[in-house]
């Protein structure tokens, strides 16, 4: 056989199979095509490479390299022919049903309530001049506790009121141990020990305590820490700064009140609540930050003062956006989160 007529009839089959798997319409025809064409014992392909022992030595070469060619081309055709059939085609009916039909709308993810509400926060103190302070959630005994004035047989320290940690190196409740964090209080401390004042100061992170839920309760929450430390700060200072605080965000006529109360870290120490729904609710406890406090983390108490306040921040997003039941906030349901 001579080289051209090799050639000729390769070039015919090319263009047969190209026509035939360019229409194929299911995948019956599809396997018919491919057993046509690429058939390994009887395909018009392998015919044609059988007279390739025919062709003179000196043409072999050409003729060899223009059948792989071919072959690579018909293989191609396939390939494409069967990925056409899975593909869902306009003629099948169901993409041209309505075309004018809306598409499926995408779902958006978005930001949390509680995140969101922590960034206003920050927003509303910076703009009061404080600067925002992080702090570790895991924790030892003395920032969560000692060096908050809290001592050893204090209730607050109870292995039943805390989440102590199993892995913890030291016995539960004692120097060493580790547990997460009851309080953001905690920063108050770390940020007193490694800055001099002025300190001006809030906090924002989660905590936990083993509380039992309830629609204003949750085992993990989060709360706001404020600190200011400078000197001749007094409590009217602090009463400004939180008032000033909850009128910016929860409007003008939210009505606040400060009542005696009692941490180990303050003196004075006050409880804030908020009127809501005809009703007083506690959203944090603030006061005057006690000597003992200032003298642990090497401040002079004869030179400096200041305020401390803790909120707690489901609180005040469940107050601004009039949510009833702090679980709603955590059980995860798409329908009530993406309200907000
Ligand atoms: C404290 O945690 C003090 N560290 C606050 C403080 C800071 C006082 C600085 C003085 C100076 P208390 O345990 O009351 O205080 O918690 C503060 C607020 O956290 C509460 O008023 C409440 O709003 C919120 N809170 C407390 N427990 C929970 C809970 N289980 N779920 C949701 N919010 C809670």
């Amino acid at each position: 056989m001579s080289l051209s007529d090799f050639l000729d009839s390769l070039q015919k089959l090319q263009r047969d199979a190209q026509e035939v798997f360019a229409t194929v319409t299911s995948q019956e025809s599809l396997e018919a095509a491919r057993v046509r064409f690429l058939g390994a014992k009887n395909g018009a392909l392998k015919e044609i490479q059988k007279q390739l022992g025919r062709i003179a030595a000196e043409d072999k070469p050409q003729a060899g390299q223009r059948l792989n060619e071919i072959k690579r081309s018909l293989a191609d055709a396939f390939q494409q022919a069967a990925t056409l059939l899975e593909e869902p085609s306009v003629a099948d009916g169901k993409a041209v049903a309505a075309p004018t039909l809306p598409g499926t709308p995408l779902k958006l993810g978005h930001i949390h309530p509680v995140t969101q509400t922590i960034e206003h926060l920050k927003e509303i103190m910076g703009r009061m001049g404080f600067a925002t302070a992080e702090g570790p959630e895991v924790e030892d005994p003395w920032h969560n506790f000692v060096a908050l004035n809290i001592p050893e047989d204090h209730p607050a320290r109870d292995p039943l009121d805390n989440f102590y940690l199993a892995t913890a190196k030291g016995s539960v409740g004692e120097e060493g141990s580790q547990l997460l964090r009851s309080q953001t209080s905690t920063v108050q401390i770390r940020v007193m020990e490694v800055r001099r004042p002025p300190i001006r100061i809030v906090s924002l992170g989660r905590v936990y305590r083993p509380d039992d839920p309830d629609a204003t309760h949750f085992p993990m929450f989060h709360q706001m820490e404020g600190l200011l430390i400078d000197r001749q700060v007094t409590m009217a200072h602090l009463k400004t700064v939180l008032r000033v605080f909850a009128t910016n965000y929860l409007g003008k006529d939210v009505s606040i009140r400060f009542r005696p109360s009692f941490f180990p870290f303050t003196e004075p120490s006050v409880e804030v609540d908020f009127w809501w729904n005809d009703q007083w609710i506690e959203f944090g406890g603030a006061g005057m930050v006690d000597p003992a406090v200032l003298t642990a983390v090497g401040y002079d108490p004869e030179q400096v003062s200041g305020f401390a306040f803790g909120l707690g921040v489901e609180r005040l997003c469940m107050r601004r956006h009039n949510i009833t039941d702090i679980r709603d906030l955590y059980s995860g349901d798409m329908r009530f989160l993406s309200q907000f």
